[in-house]
């Protein structure tokens, strides 16, 4: 049965909170080698790697016409579905697109903003449990809506499903790859894979702790790992609240389920129901039981601005309210899911809004990907003679202020007082 705490605990609460599985000082040695060994041997380490890690064997491109022909073996009414999907997302992602404008700061001064897309990103795609075609519309759907000319994906053992989902989303290579070592070929490039400027999508922790440490010579998206899923409310249907947590569970024994309510009677209701459920087919041979037992709990709590206050605390991957006033006063999450009738496992695919999301607390600095991952949003400026006139000697001043006599001297030429020049040597 999930444990049903009390607010007022504060140690069992505080155990919960703190539990970040934080595995990468143990796998940190083993990551930096396989970057090392991708860095310097190139396709050579790859093809060794994806036989040892894998039991891969085939070559690490797979053909326009493999990619075409293995789409093809895509079950139709899974094709539509890629196909709806993909609309979704393409639809939220477009609106997403930060917007050029130009704006007048004084007369003669003009500063615009200036909107281009990356040239080429790699998305990941898990190879796990479970193949994830929706990751990689979440990825590349993205990417092409923000106008990314080439998109490529990497994904240890694509099936039809993943395939056909990159044909849909319009994905130009696909490299049979995983792991840290996948991230290697991306972010440094090797004969055969070229390397990218933004490497996004979810993995493993081998995959998490390899793009934080490729970071500095590759943009990456964020920490996406094990989902998690916060569900506050004081009413609701119990079978639902308790579907949607095991629905999480189910990804992995490291996902983490929470139910915050003030209503101990519902809180023994969900409770009942997710035993039910757990014994029901669906759940059988799923981690979603000890995913539950490892990392799941429900609370109850005095209040339920007090619910709120610990699900900002957490600031969750995916965050599940009943009512819209309550998703206000939670502004810390990843994604939010208001209402009874938003599964929250829908927007895991088909609602169109972006399933790749912040975990592990990082909710509390962004939200999830979105078209911004995938563009330079610079500035570009101009000055009339007018406008040098009206903003030179405020900078000017303010050059003076820092001792940066060469700078103020640089735009007091344009004011019509010429540098001041010495002997040339
Ligand atoms: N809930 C996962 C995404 C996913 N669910 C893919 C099903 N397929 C992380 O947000
Ligand atoms: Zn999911």
């Amino acid at each position: 049965m999930l444990p049903i705490l009390e607010s007022t605990d504060t140690r069992a609460l505080r155990r919960l909170l703190d539990r970040t599985p934080d595995d990468h000082a143990r796998i940190e040695p083993a990551v930096r080698d396989i970057l090392g060994a991708v860095r310097t041997r190139g396709d050579k380490a790859l093809v060794e790697f994806a036989r040892k890690f894998d039991r891969l064997e085939g070559p690490i491109e797979l053909s326009p016409a493999e990619i075409h022909a293995g789409a093809g073996d895509c079950p139709r009414e899974v094709r539509a579905a890629i196909r709806k999907a993909a609309r979704h997302i393409r639809m939220v992602a477009r609106a997403q697109v930060p917007a050029t404008w130009t704006k007048q700061v004084a007369p003669g001064v003009k500063v615009s903003q200036r909107v281009v897309p990356l040239e080429r990103v790699g998305c990941y795609v898990p190879g796990g449990r479970y193949p994830l075609p929706s990751s990689l519309l979440m990825a590349a759907v993205t990417a092409r809506a923000a106008g990314v000319p080439e998109v490529i994906v990497t994904c240890p053992r694509p099936d039809a499903s993943v395939l056909a989902a990159a044909v849909e989303a319009g994905v130009d290579r696909i490299f049979q790859l995983g792991g840290a070592q996948a991230i290697a070929a991306l972010a440094y490039g090797t004969a055969t894979v070229p390397r990218v400027d933004k490497i996004v999508g979810p993995g493993n922790a081998y995959v998490a702790l390899a793009k934080a440490l490729v970071a500095r010579d590759c943009a990456i998206d964020f920490f996406a790992g094990p989902s998690e899923i916060v569900v506050v409310a004081s009413s609701g249907d119990p079978a639902w609240i308790a579907a949607d947590l095991l629905a999480q569970a189910e990804h992995d024994v490291d996902a983490r389920a929470l139910f915050l309510t003030p209503s101990r009677r519902l809180a023994q209701q969900v409770a009942r129901a997710i035993e039910a459920q757990l014994a029901g087919p669906d759940a059988q041979g799923t981690p979603a039981r000890d995913s539950l037992a490892r990392n799941g709990a429900i609370v109850v709590t005095r209040t339920i601005a007090e619910a709120a206050a610990l699900a900002n605390r957490i600031a969750p991957e995916h965050l599940v309210v009943d009512t819209p006033e309550l998703g206000a006063s939670i502004p810390v999450a990843g994604s939010i899911f208001v209402g009874a009738w938003t599964a929250q496992a829908a927007g895991d695919y088909a609602i169109g809004s972006n399933h790749v999301l912040p975990t592990s607390g990082a909710a509390r600095f962004r939200g999830g990907l979105h078209a911004w991952d995938f563009v330079r949003v610079s500035t570009v400026q101009q000055l009339t003679k007018r406008g040098v006139a009206l903003v030179g000697p405020t900078a000017a001043t303010l050059a003076d202020a820092e001792g940066l006599k060469l700078h103020a001297a640089s735009i007091r030429a344009r004011l019509g007082i010429a540098p001041k020049v010495g002997p040339v040597k």
